[in-house]
């Protein structure tokens, strides 16, 4: 089989709040980079990737320079085409940045190819660990909504059946500790004491300041904090880390494989969370799970379910897939939540088909 052609396009899509219609900001877009990778064989392999912000005219033609560079290749050999890429960048322009960004997008539809190729789902290619898996609510209950919109956000999350939600502190303004701590506690007072609770800092303190709230907030009960100051301060949250018991996730902002070794090696966080995009793929996002496995650490996925919820499966040290909806709106079906947990699908490769009347509507370029 060859890399026969490819299209890739942009689109704006709305960052809104589908599972509790509580949007921080109603309106915002978010832009995204589609692309299709086409084979002599007939099949088609998909894939999405971000973060380009105002960049990402030129993230899109990242994508489709890369791209030209597969064309002939045999898509089932994926370390040889992402070896390729690497090679016609002179060896030196990723990994980081816009080239890990784009050449995501080869190698998941390098597996969403493989994966229609050999007929089996991608969960299952990349070791069937198990058909269902945790997952939780993300996006609804976020810094800049008021107590009570977040106490009535939370609640009708807990009333569509999701047992583990994530907020978020490092509130807007001037907060003290003790407004950030009313913050987590008023919606562990909505959803009760058993449901899961994640937080989110997004990079937003100092260490000592993390240690100071996330050391107010233990009462409380938190499944992690997330993203608790720097992301490539690694000793800080390493501080930060051997001081708390609720565990510390963070990595999703990290660029490629080699700094997870760090993070990992000197325990900088108890749970690794994995971008996809940033990652570099599924192919480097599975060997971070498998550091991590062998420095007995779980992982977990961020961003775009319906595709992460297919590695959190496969691994035996997957924990919880982040079930934020933001892209489901570009596919004709996505996977199923019963009981709380995400169904994996028996089609092939992602099992996702992109619904053409959805990419038309939010494309703009
Ligand atoms: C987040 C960051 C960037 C894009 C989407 C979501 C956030 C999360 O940090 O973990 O959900
Ligand atoms: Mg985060």
């Amino acid at each position: 089989m060859k890399i026969t052609g490819f299209e890739a396009q942009t689109l704006a899509i709305p960052e809104d709040d589908p599972l509790a219609d509580m949007p921080e900001e109603a309106g915002r877009k978010r832009p995204v980079v589609t692309l299709r990778l086409r084979t002599d064989a007939g099949l088609e392999g998909i894939a999405v990737t971000f973060y380009g912000g105002a960049m990402t005219r030129s993230l899109r033609t990242a994508v489709e320079e890369l791209a030209e560079l597969t064309i002939g290749m045999d898509p089932l050999r994926i370390e040889q085409v992402n070896a390729r890429l690497m090679a016609g960048t002179g060896d030196s322009c990723g990994p980081g940045g816009i080239f890990t960004l784009a050449a995501s997008a080869i190698d998941i539809a390098l597996w969403d190819i493989k994966g229609k190729a050999l007929e089996q789902p991608l969960w299952k290619l990349l070791g069937g660990h198990r058909q269902r898996v945790p997952t939780y609510a993300s996006g609804s209950l976020r810094r800049g909504l008021t107590d009570d919109q977040a106490q009535r956000a939370a609640a009708t999350l807990v009333r569509k059946g999701f047992r583990e939600m994530k907020t978020q502190m490092a509130l807007p303004g001037t907060p003290t500790p003790a407004d950030e701590v009313r913050r987590v506690r008023v919606v562990r007072e909505a959803i009760g004491p058993d449901i899961k609770l994640m937080c989110d800092i997004n990079q937003r303190w100092r260490p000592e300041q993390a240690i100071d709230i996330g050391r107010r907030v233990e009462e409380v009960g938190l499944f992690w904090l997330e993203d608790v100051t720097t992301a490539d301060d690694y000793q800080g949250l390493a501080r930060v880390t051997a001081a708390l018991s609720t565990p510390i996730a963070g990595g999703e902002y990290v660029y490629g494989i080699a700094p997870f070794a760090q993070m990992i090696r000197h325990h900088s966080v108890d749970i690794p969370m994995i971008d996809i995009c940033r990652a570099g793929g599924v192919t480097p996002w599975m060997k971070i799970a498998g550091m991590a496995e062998a420095f007995n650490l779980p992982v977990v996925s961020h961003v775009m379910p319906e595709i992460l919820c297919h590695l959190i499966a496969a691994c035996p040290n997957g924990l919880t897939v982040e079930y934020m909806p933001w892209m489901l709106c570009l596919y004709e079906e996505t996977p199923a939540i019963e009981d709380g947990m995400l169904v994996l699908p028996d089609k092939p490769g992602l099992g996702l088909r992109f619904d053409e009347k959805a990419l038309a509507a939010f494309r703009v370029g």
